[in-house]
């Protein structure tokens, strides 16, 4: 993970300043106020975007009604390719849009899976099929169809703004809806940008409408608005209840994704040179503000002190610092996570685990004007532990033992979150055991994928108990965006 990109870099010449997008226009607030979006790393001003609120979500819902009838009509293969025009400008403009997210998120420049994800949703455009049923007599036609909600919202977190605008907003765009999308105020820049790039590849005005925003006031009024017809959600679980209880006076189904205390269950007979990379990384990444962070280390005692011993000297060994210089970890994205993450060292201590390596913020250049905490690896965690048990959402590893099978997957599904998990073994009749009976949305056996769902790339992601429903990508995604319709003819 290093990278050689230039300090400067002209956001101004990405984006029209103070404005987002609405029916295809670039627009300030109808109150013009802004709000600022801040560099993490070094508390420097990047852009300043519209703070929206119900006023412009109601005029970007009517921009999205107005597009949608002659958007739901166009050719499904049409839709598709202009789907992938937008993938191929993704491609085109890659250095672009990392670098803007890792400006406004503070995580190092690296790969970005958002051109092969747009690619493969584009491609599934004109592969919606409905069914043919069987009848009565054979005068009569029995068929289905698949036909889209109408407008849909979606509301996406700051840590990884640019896939999971593409998550959520390519698949139900491709199966005929159009979209309202509220990024986070945080990280809005790649969204954006984004947005842009889908108006270039000649994705209709009004299909895709971008409200900036903060939560309270442009995020609760999307869920809440009559003409919103299905909603997808990715957040903390707080802020998950409030737009599920909006979704529900609206009547009106959600795709929810709450994040994660993912287990890595290590068994005596795991390959640690192939492990500790990968549990390292997994917790690094991003600073650990990754909602399928592995954060619990389950470890057979046999392995323990070795495993130990290898993460301590990996973790001394991350590079943390600004996202242009080549580093590993960058900060955490805002004052109100750090104090969060600081809260939970001090909580973890109290509790009785032990700091082994980390366990404070970094101080001097580069990092006095940046939120930066040191990757932090705490052992002797027991189970029931708040920091075994709650979403910290930073570089802090947990390492608790477990004796036998019955009780690492006792462990595992003792939260709860259900997210991802990882095993690591030889046996694969283990392996398969684990897989089956650890509750959790996606699991690897020998790997991390890519800490989230880029490990396969047509893996649906989403989690069990409450980290939430609904899956994103995945081989049915774009159905997941239509509603059945059922057409009985009697043509005799
Ligand atoms: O999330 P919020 P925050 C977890 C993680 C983190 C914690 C807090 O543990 O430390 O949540 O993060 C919008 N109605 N995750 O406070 O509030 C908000 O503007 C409608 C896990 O940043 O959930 C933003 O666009 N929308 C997670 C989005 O919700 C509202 C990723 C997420 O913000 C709203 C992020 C409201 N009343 C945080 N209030 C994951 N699952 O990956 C806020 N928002």
């Amino acid at each position: 993970m290093t990278t050689t990109a230039p300090v400067s870099f002209d956001i101004a010449a990405l984006l029209p300043d103070g404005t987002h997008l609405i029916a295809g226009e670039w627009v300030p607030a109808r109150s013009k106020a802004v709000l600022e979006v801040i560099n993490p790393a070094t508390g420097a001003l990047l852009a300043r975007v519209p703070r929206g609120t119900a006023e412009d979500i109601d005029d970007a819902v009517r921009a999205a009604e107005q597009a949608l009838s002659a958007w739901r009509d166009t050719s499904p293969a049409v839709r598709g390719e202009l789907l992938y025009r937008w993938a191929e400008l993704v491609r085109e403009h890659d250095d672009d849009i990392n670098r803007l997210e890792a400006m406004e998120v503070g995580h190092p420049v690296g790969p970005s899976p958002i051109a092969a994800r747009l690619t493969y949703l584009a491609g599934k455009a004109d592969k919606v099929l409905g069914n043919t049923l069987p009848t009565r007599s054979p005068d009569m036609l029995g068929l289905t169809l698949r036909e889209p909600y109408g407008v849909v919202g979606a509301i996406i977190p700051w840590n990884a703004p640019g896939p999971m605008t593409v998550f959520n907003t390519a698949a139900p765009i491709a199966a005929g809806n159009t979209v309202v999308l509220k990024p986070a105020e945080d990280a809005p820049l790649t969204a954006l940008y984004l947005a842009r790039l889908a108006q270039e590849a000649g994705i209709p005005p009004g299909v895709l409408n971008v409200v900036t925003g903060y939560g309270n006031e442009a995020g609760a009024a999307l869920p809440a608005h009559p003409g919103i017809r299905k909603m997808s959600f990715t957040g903390s679980p707080a802020t998950g209840t409030a737009v599920m209880e909006a979704c529900a006076r609206n009547l009106i189904p959600l795709q929810l994704e709450l994040g994660g205390k993912s287990p890595q269950i290590v068994l005596p007979d795991a390959d640690l040179t192939k492990a500790v990379p990968a549990i390292v990384r997994s917790i690094v990444m991003n600073s650990g503000q990754v909602c399928a962070a592995g954060s619990r280390v389950l470890v057979h005692p046999s392995l323990h002190d070795q495993l130990v011993t290898e993460v301590t000297d990996a973790f001394r060994t991350v590079r943390v610092g600004l996202w242009d210089q080549p580093v590993d970890m960058g900060p955490l994205i805002n004052a109100r996570q750090e104090k969060r993450v600081l809260d939970y060292l001090a909580i973890g201590r109290e509790e009785g685990a032990e700091v082994v390596v980390g366990g404070g913020k970094l101080a001097g250049e580069p990092y006095e004007n940046g939120y930066f905490v040191e990757p932090t690896l705490f052992d002797q965690v027991r189970p029931e532990m708040r920091i075994a048990q709650e979403e910290i959402f930073g570089p802090v590893l947990s390492v608790l033992t477990y004796e036998d099978e019955e009780e690492a997957v006792a462990i595992a599904n003792g939260t709860r979150y259900g997210l991802t998990a990882a095993v690591w073994t030889q046996d694969i009749g283990r392996a398969v055991r684990l897989a089956r009976r650890v509750q959790a949305g996606q699991i690897a056996v020998n790997t991390l994928g890519d800490g989230g769902p880029g490990g396969a790339i047509g893996a649906p992601f989403g989690g069990y108990k409450h980290s939430g429903f609904g899956r994103s990508m995945g081989t049915d995604y774009l159905e997941d965006w239509t509603q059945v319709k059922c057409v009985v003819i009697n043509a005799g």
